[in-house]
């Protein structure tokens, strides 16, 4: 049922670095056909960056973990996609069917396969109004029970971050801003909130990961990596667009699966294609840093 890609299965059974990438962001979260090329991109800097890239989807049924290039090319225009999540993986693996993966079902399979790093963009998290909808990600539980370390430009910036942050620490996930005392916030690298924790080298936050499994911690560790500077776009500018792209899901009633696309894809318009400019830009800093945080991993294994 899992399909390990040559590349990828020859990596781990040689303890090299593997990085797990996930692909909703590739069909629920950019438009084609730049979604395959930063892909294809991410899966680049991954390599250059001394690791191995493994992109993760469930296609016909098959969940693969690690896609060649035609299988992202394939999925980036693929119609009718679902987006997969802990509850409804193994449903799309039994019908058959093709889905992408949000980032609690790609932890699942990075784990699943001995995969413990992962980059994205942002995660989900608590969703602003979530007093009234109860919209909460199964992301945040999953990285409380999923010893996968995830590598994000912090919680989208569309969402409650402050409650966010409440509940991870209910759950006991150790929420890391890396190299500033800030919680980055996506599109912006400050979000005004102090970050739980702060740690600076990819080092230090391996050892911690060794040392929440050492301690028989369940759970993985989430690593908040601010945007590059230069491909920021400051909160103050971010704040009023997000305003308004969240008035305008409620106004057309957007809610559960769909918001988050919703919002993405608003907030593209909105800022004339800057959004994504910048989307793409973190998501390949923290492939980076996620390949970094492999290679030391693999150290301390070796
Ligand atoms: N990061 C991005 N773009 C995305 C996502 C992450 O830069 O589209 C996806 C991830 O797959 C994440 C999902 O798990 O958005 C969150 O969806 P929801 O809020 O419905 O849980
Ligand atoms: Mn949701």
């Amino acid at each position: 049922m899992l399909t390990l890609s040559p590349p990828v299965k020859a990596a781990l059974a040689d303890n090299r670095p593997v990085v797990a990438l996930e692909s909703t962001i590739i069909t629920h979260g950019m438009p084609w056909p730049r979604n395959a090329e930063v892909a294809l991109q991410v899966e680049a800097a991954v390599r250059e960056a001394g690791a191995e890239p493994a992109t993760i989807a469930v296609i016909n049924g098959t969940l693969h973990v690690g896609l060649d290039t035609a299988q992202i090319e394939a999925l980036a225009q693929a119609k009718g996609v679902a987006k997969l999540s802990r509850a409804d993986m193994a449903v799309c693996i039994a019908q058959g069917r093709t889905g992408a993966t949000t980032v609690a079902a790609t932890m699942i399979a990075a784990h699943r396969a001995g995969i413990c790093v992962f980059a994205t963009g942002g995660i989900g998290g608590v969703h602003r109004g979530a007093e009234h909808s109860f919209d909460i990600s199964a992301d945040l539980q999953e990285l409380a029970q999923t010893p996968v370390t995830v590598v994000a430009a912090g919680a989208k910036a569309i969402l409650d971050l402050p409650k966010t942050l409440e509940v991870l620490e209910t759950l006991g996930v150790p929420v890391i801003a890396y190299g500033q005392a800030a919680l980055p916030a996506f599109w912006s690298c400050d979000s005004g909130i102090k970050a739980p924790l702060r740690m600076d080298s990819p080092s230090e936050i391996a050892r911690a990961h060794v040392a929440r499994a050492e301690l028989g911690l369940p759970g993985g560790q989430l690593v908040t990596n601010p945007i590059p500077t230069r491909a920021e776009i400051a909160k103050a500018e971010m704040d009023p667009i997000i305003a308004t792209a969240t008035a305008d899901a409620m106004r057309h009633g957007i809610a559960g699966k769909a918001l988050t696309p919703y919002l993405l894809q608003r907030i593209y318009e909105l800022t004339g294609g800057r959004s994504l400019e910048a989307n793409i830009a973190l998501v390949e800093n923290n492939a980076r840093l996620a390949a970094a945080i492999a290679r030391e991993l693999t150290e301390i294994a070796g």
